[in-house]
């Protein structure tokens, strides 16, 4: 008997090339407080191990949210309505949007968009082998630049899904600009529904970037293996540390690798000094109360239509909808 002919996943790439990397490192590096964009973790690599990192006893922002998206996928589908198209931003290995597909009603489209092509070709094929019915179109971009996506004939609402708190990652200007770049996604009569790290006791925000396991340790080094790997540099790992502290005025995690002594490092032909001590910081991860993530939201013409929090408060979900059209900003370089 044959086989059903298995159906591929459209794939539209804008990735950007690796003079983009090289340009944006290097500028990070030569700031008087160097830094490194988060997004540069998410080699294969870097994305296998922020996988693990959503397994630790202490990342409780994953499993929590995952609790609560169980509890509201109901409410959720029926604010939703039927026939939407889906686009989720940073798709990972995909595993979050399974319980939202499964109870959407008759959802038309998929749109994952994600900077890592491995991951986002396996996740969508994956996805394309379980829900054959599913017109599933995955998107190679840096999502935090505005893309044109493409066009969704019959969807009657679009549904932009940004889990997980990845927008804690991003200052508050910055994700006001990716907000917008949502905004314009949603369309109109569109919706986002995204996850919130909220404020809680700097211990277990300390806990959760610093496991036992040291993974989240290997997560950071792991930028400089990306680094070197891509951009021809000689970043040795066992001279830098991994450091993660909460900010309380700020309400964001800090994380940095600190230069363990003095050192010169190569990027192809540039040199870049560090003094012992020095930090490049990696990556914030802002958390939220409930009321400053509603003046955020609104910033980028959204409004708060539903919040779903865990019994202790410590993550919320939350359903917003699209007020105001907002067009997207480029960034500048
Ligand atoms: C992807 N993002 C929401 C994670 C976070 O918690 O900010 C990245 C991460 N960094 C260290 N651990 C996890």
């Amino acid at each position: 008997m044959d086989m059903p002919a298995r159906k591929t996943p459209q794939l539209i790439d804008f990735h950007p090339p690796r003079a983009e990397m090289r340009a944006d490192v290097l500028k990070g590096l030569l700031q008087p407080q160097k830094e490194i964009s988060p997004k540069y973790f998410y080699d294969a690599h870097g994305s296998h191990l922020f996988e693990e990192i959503t397994r630790l006893p202490e990342y409780y922002l994953t499993r929590t949210e995952a609790s609560i998206m169980d509890a509201a996928v109901g409410e959720i589908a029926h604010r939703v309505g039927p026939k939407a198209a889906v686009i989720e931003f940073g798709s990972g290995a995909g595993a979050k949007i399974r319980v939202l597909l499964e109870h959407l009603h008759e959802p038309l489209a998929f749109v994952p968009v994600e900077i890592s092509r491995d991951h986002l070709l396996a996740s969508a094929q994956a996805l394309a082998d379980d829900h054959p019915q599913l017109n599933i179109i995955a998107v190679c971009a840096d999502f935090t630049q505005p893309f044109e996506l493409p066009p969704i004939a019959g969807a009657l609402r679009n549904l932009v899904f940004f889990p997980g708190s990845t927008i804690g990652n991003f200052p508050p200007e910055q994700a006001v600009r990716l907000l917008k770049v949502m905004n314009h996604a949603a369309g109109e009569g569109g919706a986002l529904l995204i996850g919130a790290d909220l404020v809680k006791d700097k211990r277990v925000l300390e806990a959760a970037y610093n496991d036992r396991e040291g993974v989240t340790a290997k997560f950071n080094l792991n930028l400089l293996v990306h680094i070197n790997r891509e951009l021809h540099a000689d970043f040795d790992l066992t001279d830098f540390q991994h450091k993660a502290e909460y900010n309380s005025a700020a309400q964001r995690i800090e994380m940095y690798l600190v230069s363990q002594r003095e050192q010169i490092v190569h990027i192809g032909d540039r040199i870049i000094r560090f003094k012992q001590g020095e930090r490049i910081l990696t990556e914030f991860a802002y958390k939220y109360e409930l009321d400053s993530f509603a003046k955020l939201v609104g910033r980028a013409g959204f409004k708060v239509a539903q919040v779903w929090t865990d019994p202790l408060q410590h993550f919320s979900v939350q359903y917003l909808v699209r007020e105001r059209a907002m067009a997207p900003v480029q960034e500048q370089s």
